[in-house]
């Protein structure tokens, strides 16, 4: 398994980073890189952090670090939305985009500084020897302030996200509400080039595509300016992992010689201000919240809303009710699933192969089980992680797969899944 995973590390990797799929993603993508970067420390400490540094090559003035940095060698066509859509080099110029390279404007999850922070304590020796930590940190502090500064739209010091892709699950079911008051760009204005390698009935919809690319294309048209958009949602995966990360950034500011003290108290607020605003007892469960339309809470079971559980300071009543419900008929952990779907098993939008409509995928499944072994549920720990070990090796490292049988689906050799087994088999 070991050979294997690394092998498709290997086919992956165009010299300084790690594409997710070389045929659907042949670019970099930001939280791709992350995970990626957490298992290939198993394999080669230096190219886990050169992942990193490539990624924070392309960061923004304003702090932002990108979803997707492209590759200029790789055709316009292979991958839509392209550079010639974001024109972050014109568009993004007042927001410091760079000049030479051009990336996307909209970010992804910040599971950067986790990943930095694991990166180290690999190979501290080689780290200390490159100066890897004092490297990345001002950037990932850049980064977490961009967060918590601009993008606190609802003033309640949680973080939103403006984009369905900065969430990374693009289509889940938690969208639909706050999606359907987006009016779609027509669809001969685009060409979707995903379609080219999945499968239309595993991906998400054309009306999907109208509306991200909608969404999208206002944000570039204000100049990437953060807090006028149609589109502005708080998410508890998004900040449980900001919060995570600020723990990480805590303590590579302490290696680094500096007090962590503050960022470690940031990291503690964020985990108060998600379970105040997001938190719903009689569900057992964090909801996403929404800040346009007539607001409030979005009551859909999504998977993000389980994973503040990778949090040291979440209160043990709402650990103990996550665990149930992780377990429990909506999501079946233990029980009715192989691996933990994505949405919903009971949800009226319930969809075993559409993207994040269902299907299972490895990094939310690998946050599940850090989350539960964090709170000393080890036992339902090993049994996620003998699933994800075999499900990943008979489904190829699937992109990701049915929860009830684990058969593959989307793109096969798919970086985060190889890297993350990796990570498992430690
Ligand atoms: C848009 C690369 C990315 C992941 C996302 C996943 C998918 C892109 C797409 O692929 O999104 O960013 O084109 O569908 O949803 O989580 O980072 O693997």
């Amino acid at each position: 398994m070991r050979d294997r995973a690394a092998r498709v590390l290997e086919a992956n990797w165009t010299g300084t980073s790690t594409v997710p799929s070389r045929t659907l993603y042949p670019h970099q993508w930001s939280w791709d890189s992350a995970f990626i970067a957490i298992g290939l420390r198993h394999v080669s400490s230096l190219r886990a952090q050169l992942e990193l540094e490539t990624l924070l090559g392309a960061q923004w003035g304003d702090g932002r670090i990108p979803h997707i940095v492209f590759n200029p060698a790789i055709p316009l066509d292979a991958y839509f939305p392209s550079p010639d859509f974001w024109r972050s080099s014109t568009a993004g110029r007042a927001a410091g985009a760079p000049l030479t390279q051009q990336t996307s404007g909209i970010v992804q999850p910040p599971v950067h500084a986790l990943a930095a922070w694991l990166v180290h304590r690999a190979d501290p020796a080689l780290s200390r020897e490159r100066g890897f930590l004092a490297r990345v940190y001002p950037g990932l502090a850049a980064w977490h302030r961009y967060l918590l500064h601009r993008r606190d739209l609802g003033g309640a010091g949680l973080v939103c996200v403006v984009h369905p892709w900065e969430q990374g699950m693009d289509n889940s079911p938690c969208w639909d509400a706050p999606l359907s008051r987006v009016s779609p760009a027509p669809p001969r204005t685009f060409r979707r080039a995903d379609l080219e390698h999945g499968a239309a009935e595993d991906r998400p919809t054309d009306l999907d595509y109208g509306r991200y690319v909608r969404l999208a294309m206002d944000y570039r048209d204000r100049r990437y300016a953060d807090g006028g958009g149609e589109f502005a949602v708080e998410d508890p995966a998004f900040n449980a992992l900001l919060a995570a990360s600020e723990h990480a950034l805590a303590r590579i500011a302490c290696e680094l010689g500096a007090a962590g003290t503050a960022r470690h108290a940031r990291a503690e607020r964020l985990t108060a201000a998600l379970v105040e605003r997001l938190w719903d007892p009689e569900a057992g469960l964090f909801f996403c919240r929404d800040l346009r339309g007539a607001g409030g809470l979005i009551r859909e079971r999504g998977i993000s809303g389980l994973l503040p559980l990778i949090l040291p300071t979440l209160p043990r009543d709402v650990v103990a009710a996550l665990v149930r419900t992780a377990c429990g008929p909506h999501f079946g952990v233990g029980d009715r699933v192989r691996l933990a779907p994505s949405y919903d098993l009971e949800g009226p939008a319930f969809d075993p192969h559409r993207y994040w409509r269902g299907p299972a995928w490895f990094n939310t499944n690998w946050l599940l089980e850090r989350g539960l072994n964090l709170h000393g549920e080890h036992a339902r720990a090993a049994g996620l992680r003998a699933a994800l070990l075999e499900v990943a090796g008979t489904s190829d490292f699937a992109e990701y797969v049915d929860p009830y049988t684990g058969a593959g689906c989307g793109a096969r050799g798919f970086g985060w899944t190889a890297a993350l087994t990796l990570d498992l088999l430690g």
